[in-house]
């Protein structure tokens, strides 16, 4: 099966964390997000354009971080849980937690960074939006790691996979030096080897790319 990913793409290390920490082999089709040629060919296989979107041998397809970590949990049952399978409560709670990281700490990072590289108009507006809500996630999170190494507890979770990858962007644009069980959380995460994969992959193209602009 085919994972379409951008190397930089917060919600495409999302699905490469779960598939990492299932031991879920794919074969990864790079997206380049900043070619008109390349984003048109994609949109032909995906018509939203985004990023993760997992490709089946047999044409079957799976849009959607979320949805993507949903299937191999159905699909590979006898892999490491990210959902866990027992106790609908603690289900649940892994997929608000999943919802809260996507929708009010990545997305939002995303707008802040976005701003901040010049590839999205300054909108002041938006820009304190994205920064309460990331705010309030962390003020979240940072309860609830005082007591426990991940997001759902002692398990690394659908919820982890979520929040971990803008953490990388997060200490760009929106610190979280504030909030020490966060902090804490972030070097835990730095050591788990799934996310260490990634971030060999995506760290020296940031790196490069940062270098570029600053000369441009
Ligand atoms: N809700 C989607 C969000 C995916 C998303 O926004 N991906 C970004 C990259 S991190 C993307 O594809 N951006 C390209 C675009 O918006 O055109 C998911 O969970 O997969």
């Amino acid at each position: 099966m085919k994972l379409y990913y951008s190397p930089l793409s917060t919600f495409s290390h999302k699905a490469m964390l779960a598939f990492h920490e299932k031991g879920v082999a794919f074969t990864p089709e790079l997206v380049d997000l900043g070619s008109q040629d390349a984003r048109a060919a994609y949109e032909k296989i995906n018509p939203t354009g985004k990023v993760p979107f997992l490709l089946m041998d047999n044409g079957w397809h799976v849009p959607e971080s979320t949805s993507i970590i949903e299937y191999l949990e159905e699909e590979f049952p006898n892999t490491p849980r990210l959902i866990p399978a027992t106790g609908a409560g603690t289900a649940r709670q892994v997929r608000f937690m999943d919802r809260m990281a996507d929708l009010y700490f990545n997305e939002p990072i995303i707008e802040l960074l976005l701003q901040r590289i010049g590839l999205r108009a300054q909108d002041s507006a938006r820009a304190d939006r994205a920064r309460n809500y990331v705010q309030m996630a962390y003020g979240f999170w940072n309860t609830r790691l005082a007591t426990q190494p991940w997001l759902c507890g002692s398990a690394f979770t659908m919820a982890d996979c979520a929040a971990i990858p803008a953490l990388f962007y997060a200490q760009i644009v929106a610190p979280f030096a504030g909030h020490p069980n966060v902090a804490a959380y972030w070097q835990r995460a730095q050591e788990r080897p799934s996310y260490k994969r990634i971030r060999a992959e995506f760290e020296p193209i940031w790196n490069a790319r940062m270098a570029q602009q600053r000369v441009a």
